[in-house]
């Protein structure tokens, strides 16, 4: 048996780090620490040199001084920047220091030096492009504000997981590579498997429902779905996380209650993370300072292209288009949502439910809303982004769209029995952005067949799917929900590829 203990070798020895930089206050002045990290900065003045040391909490000042420690001195102050070092030393009280103290090192050690200059820099204050920032992005995310977005989605993730296991959910995991489409067949990305063609799933939804007839009751899975989607927009990605959960013995209206109980613990969870709040928010406010700049920049090009614009008409040519300033962000500040004050079940009543934390609105109202704006759309349209924007006025927030028409709702949907033109099926959304959508499902397996056939599907591809509704199926709910758009939501970020580490866009699979 090899012992763990006494004189490790390699290069971090016996080093191990005691303090992560944030976690370092009053408490610990005049001890001695570890911390380990990057090379933020360092500002050498001669005798005396400022070195700020960064991990994923934040950073702070390690002071060398020449004539006191020169070894020590000369060893870290011509390291490039984002180089990673450790260092051992002592937390001193210093007010003119960034954060009120300060580590005075004793020992230090050099693990890796970084290459110069820097794709993308860290610590400039310098705007970039979205795609440059994702073609850099593990650069990108050793920024504090960024990293910040993905502890948020840990902890709504987290808050989620227990929640459902509360409820008596249990956690599963479906396959990836499946052999029929669910969600619609022109939205498959193709995969050999050995002599075959498969594809990759772009939704649990047959599997979650033949686990309702193995018996499993609850089940929730969190899992990526695929989606070959060719729009390029800043909501859709090609690769996402669905968030899944199936319920038997349960209509439309438990599933609603169960999604309402999720994402308002989701919200509850992302407004107590207040740090993160905090290091998304000074982002926000040195970005914004940079945007301004940017926009003056775009104004003094603006006023050449109108120039050159007088010119080209008189000339009859085509004109050149001005360039879009950019968009600056708001301040985040997420607040948990109010308490519903209306379930669907009693008697609706539109004033009340605009009031209420999570409205049920019936398909049938958004149309209405969208036709007293003049925009051209009718019952059994699809609801158009302009639809959805004049939506979003009445219903700013959180609310569920229900009563759908059968017609534009996946072949799983279930009907309404009196009224078989409308159906079980519910969307979440969050103004104009839809976050989730699901249904009570049919369990009838006569009319599954049927309307496999009226959607052009063909029942022998469903073969598996369809054999546990011939044994017992219970009538079952359930819905998908859209981690990143909820993301985008919480954190306010306008497109979804900010809240995702390595996006899957129409054009981007590297890195
Ligand atoms: P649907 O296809 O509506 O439903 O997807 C569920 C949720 O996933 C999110 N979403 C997307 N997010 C990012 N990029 C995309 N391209 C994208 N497409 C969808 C949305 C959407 O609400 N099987 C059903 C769910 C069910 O009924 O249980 C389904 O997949 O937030």
């Amino acid at each position: 048996m090899i012992e763990n203990k006494g004189e490790r070798d390699g290069m971090l020895g016996n080093w191990r780090r005691t303090h992560f930089c944030g976690d370092i206050w009053k408490y610990s002045y005049g001890r001695t620490v570890v911390v380990a990290g990057w090379v933020h900065d360092i500002r050498n003045l001669g005798g005396v040199a400022f070195l700020q040391i960064r991990d994923r909490t934040g950073s702070l000042q390690i002071t060398l001084e020449k004539s006191t420690i020169p070894e020590i001195f000369d060893a870290l102050v011509g390291l490039s920047r984002e180089s990673v070092i450790m260092v051992e030393g002592t937390v001193t009280e210093n007010p003119q220091a960034p954060r009120g103290f300060e580590i005075i090192p004793g020992k230090v050690k050099v693990l890796a030096e970084s290459a110069v200059p820097l794709p993308l820099g860290v610590a400039d204050k310098v705007f970039a492009e979205l795609d440059t920032r994702l073609d850099n992005r593990f650069l990108d995310l050793r920024k504090r504000e960024i990293y910040s977005i993905f502890k948020i989605k840990h902890e709504i993730l987290d808050g989620m997981i227990r929640g459902l296991h509360g409820l008596g959910f249990v956690q599963v995991q479906t396959p990836k590579i499946v052999a029929t489409a669910t969600e619609g067949g022109t939205e498959l990305f193709g995969v050999d498997y050995f002599d075959n063609k498969c594809y990759l799933n772009q939704s649990p939804q047959l599997y979650k429902q033949m686990l309702m007839g193995a018996g499993f009751d609850r089940i929730f899975e969190i899992g990526p779905v695929f989606r070959a989607e060719e729009h390029d927009t800043v909501r859709h990605l090609n690769e996402f996380i669905s968030i899944d959960i199936e319920m038997s013995f349960a209509d439309e209206w438990d599933a609603i209650d169960v999604l309402e109980k999720v994402v308002r613990i989701a919200v509850e969870r992302a407004s107590e993370c207040r740090n993160e709040i905090e290091s998304i928010n000074d982002g926000r406010k040195t970005l914004n300072k940079l945007i301004n700049k940017v926009n003056m920049n775009i104004g003094v090009q603006n006023k050449r292209i109108k120039k050159d614009n007088q010119r080209l008409k008189a000339a009859g040519e085509e004109l050149k288009p001005l360039l879009k300033p950019k968009e600056k962000y708001d301040a985040l500040d997420i607040k948990p949502i109010k308490k519903t004050v209306l379930s669907y079940m009693d008697n609706y009543n539109e004033e009340e439910a605009k009031k209420s934390g999570m409205p049920r609105v019936k398909y049938e109202e958004c149309i209405d809303i969208a036709q007293r704006k003049r925009v051209a759309v009718e019952f059994g349209d699809d609801l158009s982004m302009e639809a959805m924007k004049t939506i979003e006025e009445v219903y700013p927030s959180y609310y569920f769209i229900t009563h759908w028409p059968t017609e534009i709702k996946p072949f799983y949907v279930q009907p309404y029995e009196n009224t078989p033109e409308v159906c079980r099926s519910f969307d979440l959304n969050f103004g104009s952005k839809e976050i989730t959508s699901g249904a009570q499902r049919v369990h009838d397996i006569s009319l599954l067949e049927s309307n496999l056939v009226e959607k052009n599907l063909d029942p022998k591809n469903f073969d598996f799917y369809l054999a546990p509704f011939r044994f017992g199926m219970p009538p079952h709910s359930g819905w998908g929900l859209g981690l990143e758009r909820l993301m985008m939501v919480l954190t306010g970020m306008r497109n979804v590829r900010e809240v995702v580490l390595f996006p899957r866009d129409r054009y981007r699979v590297i890195p």
